[in-house]
């Protein structure tokens, strides 16, 4: 993308913070509930220029094997010395200088989104314009936790219809399945509604989950183990819903192997769990080639991930709502000016500033860091 001539981003420093940010109400997934979210944020000074990012990793190898202390030791101790000092045409680069690390794609993907805000920045576009974002309004959805009653799920779920989300998302473990589907199912018999399991099942659930096709649901997020595609694939076979993986998608040959042996119907994309903006990239962009529709995931964001998910979103392969919602469902303030708002119709207007394209609250985050350390070349 970079012409000869134009600027080159040197990585000057890069300082982590840990925040601790209470949630305006419990998360429950299969894998444990949140009440209160450890943010990660990286902020990465190029050429004069401030590049902010998330590490969307959970508090404990629970979600994936990454967890927020494990990416704080891992850019400390690898990443941070491979790309400090370094001169990068582009942020696309910065995979280039990580291909000794394997795995931690969230910590990867800390470094190279901040560096894609740096570009934006140089070059004097919005973020979602250098990815090559077509969208200048994204479809939103919402994820909903684990409730103690089915009626308590459908009175949230009628919050969020009434709100405008388009699709209605519900997290689901065995014993809290069933009843809960068919209540909200009941209760909204138009909407676009999944279910994510978070790997909670296994083979010898079949005929359980294979009752879940008389829900009409959009798809069933990630129901068996969290690193497999393989069975999801046996599983695909005896289901009529669509699959949608999650969990076990971590680069572009995941996709296509996924594709390829018909695990899936559907791809959610994470940033973070896919290593950051190029491999998002290639991944929708397969998506696309192959009609498999993709989507934005989340991982409980402030605003920073969360204007990060924005920007990806607007690419062509995302073609379904995400779980990209607003600040205020998940934080009584939020670390970006404006907060992140949804319209009644449910989409996100996409910022069309330089960069991030939000104001970054540096003295607030300042304010709520917990733990701060800088990285500088030597
Ligand atoms: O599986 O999509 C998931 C949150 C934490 C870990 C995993 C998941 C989630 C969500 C939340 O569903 C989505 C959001 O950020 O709104
Ligand atoms: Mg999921």
């Amino acid at each position: 993308m970079a012409t000869s001539g134009e600027a080159l981003m040197r990585v000057e420093s890069i300082t982590l913070r840990k925040l601790r940010m209470r949630l305006k109400s419990p998360f429950e997934t299969s894998f444990g509930v949140t009440h209160e979210r450890p943010v990660l944020l990286v902020e990465l000074q190029a050429d004069g220029l401030t590049g902010w990012s998330e590490v969307t990793a959970t508090e404990g190898p629970f979600y994936n094997s990454e967890s927020i202390d494990i990416a704080w030791l891992v850019i400390r101790e690898f990443l941070a010395p491979l790309i400090l000092g370094k001169s990068l045409a582009c942020a696309s680069e910065a995979g280039r200088h990580f291909c000794a690390i394997r795995g931690h794609e969230m910590a990867r993907a800390g470094i190279e989104n901040a560096l894609w805000d740096i570009e934006a920045q140089q070059r004097s576009v919005p973020l979602a314009t250098l990815l090559g974002g077509t969208q200048t309004e994204i479809a939103c959805g919402v994820s909903l936790g684990l409730h103690s009653t089915p009626d308590k799920l459908a009175e949230r779920v009628a919050t969020e219809v009434a709100a405008g989300y388009q699709r209605i998302k519900i997290k689901i473990k065995p014993g809290l399945d069933l009843t809960y589907i068919s209540a909200v199912r009941n209760a909204f018999p138009d909407i676009r509604l999944s279910v994510d399991a978070n790997s909670a099942y296994t083979l010898d659930d079949l005929d359980l989950l294979r009752q879940f096709d008389d829900f009409n649901l959009l798809m069933i997020e990630q129901p068996l183990w969290w690193d497999d595609i393989y069975n999801h694939a046996k599983l695909q076979k005896q289901l009529k819903t669509w699959i949608c993986l999650d969990e076990p998608i971590h680069q572009l040959r995941d996709a296509q192997t996924a594709i390829e042996l018909e695990a899936c119907g559907i791809i959610n994309i994470k940033l973070g769990r896919v290593g950051g903006y190029s491999s998002a990239r290639q991944i929708q962009a397969h998506c696309l080639s192959q009609n498999i529709p993709a989507w934005c995931g989340g991982m409980l964001e402030c605003g920073i991930g969360r204007a990060h998910n924005i920007a990806v979103s607007t690419l062509p392969g995302y073609t379904l709502p995400g779980d990209v919602s607003a600040s205020q469902r998940y934080w009584a303030e939020d670390v970006i000016e404006p907060e992140v708002t949804v319209t009644p119709q449910g989409t996100i207007h996409v910022p069309q500033t330089p960069g991030l394209g939000y104001h970054v609250r540096s003295e607030l985050i300042e304010r709520w860091t917990a733990e701060k350390q800088t990285f500088r070349h030597s």
